[in-house]
């Protein structure tokens, strides 16, 4: 399919870069991209202008952006505002319960920044100390990473859903002191237990200076004199002002754990500067956000989107950004539309997975509600098929609103390809044209440049602002994962096809990182829980299409001697990798098979697993390396009997 639309008229009139804009801002973006960026860097207030812009090496691997630079990214997303909008909203929060909620105006966010900034400094956190924030998706889940980059501090968010086990390894890696969490949260009616899993996690052994307690449930919780403190309580007794740090440019802001195709979740390290232009700058553009405007990102604060486009993005432009804490389904299919009509929603921002989700249940749940305040719908976080794309702009949107599908990842801080909605037609499963300063390469089996039309591994050439600068703790890691499979270029993982007209269609990942529901998971991390069950012998997993989270988990798992399949030990493995990881993390199918198929040096041809999972065993390839080719037959046969 290549079927093209066009944005509604009155849009790309208003808009803030038409075609031309696009076609000579990106050459400049190319050609002088120190021009380009000292100008978008204006979006920023700084402490001291940076001289120099772009500063950087993909060989060997040195990535600096607005190097002498000094700013803070806190006093540009609130203090900043404090002026023209004290009484503007900031945060709009509506609660698990439809209803439940409040608005917090810039002002008013200030103080609560400051009150939280100063509990951190009161438990002895200092500038470069690394703050591990594990909350529900309530304002203050906001409010503790700008009061972080308030004064200095890393911050680490570990998704909500997490287990204790993962809250204990980024916990480690990032050699963390500090935690800020709740005494609970709320997701579809129940209750999360963020505290005791806290516990939990620090029970299994870490050095921490202090635990701040947001009281959010009013739960009943478990409490350790001297480590613990409640943040109202604590905040009571703290001054009200609270400087903001000067930071260097290349300071690091933040760390956040994501899978990768090995090994455990690495800490992908964000500095300042970089980070706070590309931001603003994608932000600004790509949701074409005009003052006032009430904007809404779907995405958890766990996940780099919510750190991008429900905090940072939003608020360096000052938006209004809307904080949900509940899921699409509950009370019932309408919850996202309910909310949207009662905020009066301009631009919504979600994944394809919940739009799959909410297309299922027909149009009813949508149409009931009053869309008419809707002017922008984004898509992010995995392809979007062209029938979700399609129900979306003419379902939700009416056909009157643009669509951006917007792609990037956690490595690159911001949006990196993507239509703009004034500039360009729109392809349905397309996520369009690069950004400012994004210069794609399709690389090809042979490691050649693909020019023109043509399908291949997506990399990047020359480094843009909101690139991550290296693996926490791991700059051999962020090199090797990043930079050796194609010298002198950054290789993204994903697969791309670029047709006649350089649009780009993302086909997914072509290295053993699932993406399930949007969420990146390492095939190794749900093998190395499976593995962990006394049970299991072996395991090896792969993806296979699922209608709704685009990707499903698909386990092949071998036992210990003597140990037989049963459906409670299924039942039991699933539970096993819940509580190791997270539930995200579940298996969808469990295939107990006598043996993997190997190579004759041992390796697992997952290849051949991935098209048996896939029910599709017309093309499995060469089999005759397997040391055991007969076995293909009874993995077929097992599977068909699935
Ligand atoms: C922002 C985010 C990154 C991976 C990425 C790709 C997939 C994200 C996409 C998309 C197709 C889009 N992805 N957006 N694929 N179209 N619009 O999702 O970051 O969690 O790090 O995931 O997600 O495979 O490589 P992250």
């Amino acid at each position: 399919m290549n079927e093209r639309i066009s944005p509604p008229q009155p849009l790309v009139a208003a808009s803030h870069a038409n075609a031309a804009d696009y076609e000579a801002m990106y050459r400049r973006s190319l050609s002088d991209p120190d021009g380009f960026w000292r100008e978008q860097a204006g979006r920023i207030g700084w402490i001291r202008e940076p001289t120099r812009i772009a500063d950087w090496s993909f060989d060997p691997v040195d990535i600096k952006w607005f190097e002498d630079g000094v700013l803070n990214l806190c006093w540009n997303c609130v203090d900043r505002h404090l002026e023209s909008r004290a009484d503007q909203t900031a945060f709009l929060f509506e609660g698990d319960e439809p209803g439940e909620g409040r608005s917090i105006s810039y002002g008013a966010l200030y103080r609560e920044v400051v009150r939280m900034a100063n509990c951190l400094k009161a438990m002895g956190v200092a500038k470069g100390d690394r703050v591990t924030i594990y909350m529900p998706m309530i304002p203050e889940a906001a409010v503790a990473m700008l009061a972080c980059a308030r004064i200095g501090a890393v911050h680490s968010v570990v998704f909500g859903g997490f287990s204790p086990d993962a809250i204990h390894g980024r916990i480690e890696d990032a050699a963390s002191r500090f935690v800020v969490t709740a005494d609970g949260g709320k997701r579809g009616g129940k209750l999360v237990p963020l505290k005791a899993n806290v516990d939990a996690a620090l029970a299994r052994g870490a050095e921490i200076d202090g635990v701040l307690v947001v009281r959010h449930l009013g739960c009943d919780i478990q409490w350790v004199e001297g480590r613990d403190h409640w943040y109202h309580e604590l905040g009571e007794t703290v001054p009200d002002e609270c400087p903001c740090e000067p930071m260097n440019a290349e300071d690091p802001l933040f760390i956040l754990y994501t899978s990768g195709s090995t090994g455990k979740p690495k800490g992908v390290l964000h500095t300042t500067g970089g980070y706070a232009v590309w931001t603003a700058t994608t932000f600004h553009y790509v949701f074409d956000y005009k003052p006032g405007e009430i904007f809404w990102c779907t995405a958890d604060v766990g996940w780099v989107t919510g750190h991008s486009y429900v905090v940072y993005g939003p608020l360096a432009n000052g938006a209004t950004s809307l904080i949900f804490e509940g899921v699409p389904n509950y009370p019932d299919f309408s919850r996202f539309w309910d909310v949207v009509e009662r905020q009066r929603v301009n631009i919504f921002y979600t994944a394809p997975t919940a739009i799959r989700a909410l297309m299922r249940e027909g149009e009813g749940p949508v149409t009931k509600h009053d869309r008419s305040s809707l002017r922008l719908l984004g898509s992010v976080g995995e392809p979007i098929n062209p029938e979700a794309w399609r129900w979306y702009w003419d379902v939700v949107g009416e056909q009157r609103c643009p669509v951006v599908d917007t792609w990037w990842q956690t490595e690159t801080g911001g949006i990196m390809i993507t239509t703009l909605p004034g500039a360009h037609d729109m392809k349905p499963g397309s996520a369009g044209r690069p950004f400012f300063g994004v210069d794609p390469q399709l690389v090809g089996p042979d490691g050649e440049v693909l020019s023109g039309a043509a399908s291949g591994n997506l990399c990047l050439v020359g480094s843009w602002p909101g690139q991550m600068r290296s693996v926490y703790g791991d700059h051999q890691r962020f090199v090797q994962t990043y930079f050796s499979t194609y010298a002198g270029k950054y290789f993204t993982g994903d697969g791309c096809r670029r047709d006649e007209d350089g649009y780009y269609w993302i086909t997914g990942r072509v290295d053993d990182v699932l993406n399930i529901s949007g969420h990146r998971l390492g095939t190794a991390e749900i093998e190395s829980a499976l593995v962990g069950h006394a049970a299991v012998a072996e395991a090896a997993v792969v993806g296979y299409p699922h209608d709704i989270k685009g990707q499903g988990i698909y386990c092949y798992v071998t036992l210990m001697e003597g140990i037989e399949p049963t459906p409670e030990l299924e039942k039991d493995l699933r539970a096993h990798v819940r509580t190791e990881i997270s539930p995200i993390a579940s298996p969808d199918l469990i295939h107990f098979t006598p043996a993997l198929p190997k190579t004759r040096s041992g390796k697992i041809m997952r290849r051949i697993l991935r098209k048996i999972a896939e029910n599709d065993y017309s093309s499995l390839g060469d089999t005759s390396t397997l040391a055991d080719p007969s076995l293909v037959d009874v993995l077929i046969d097992e599977r068909k009997k699935k």
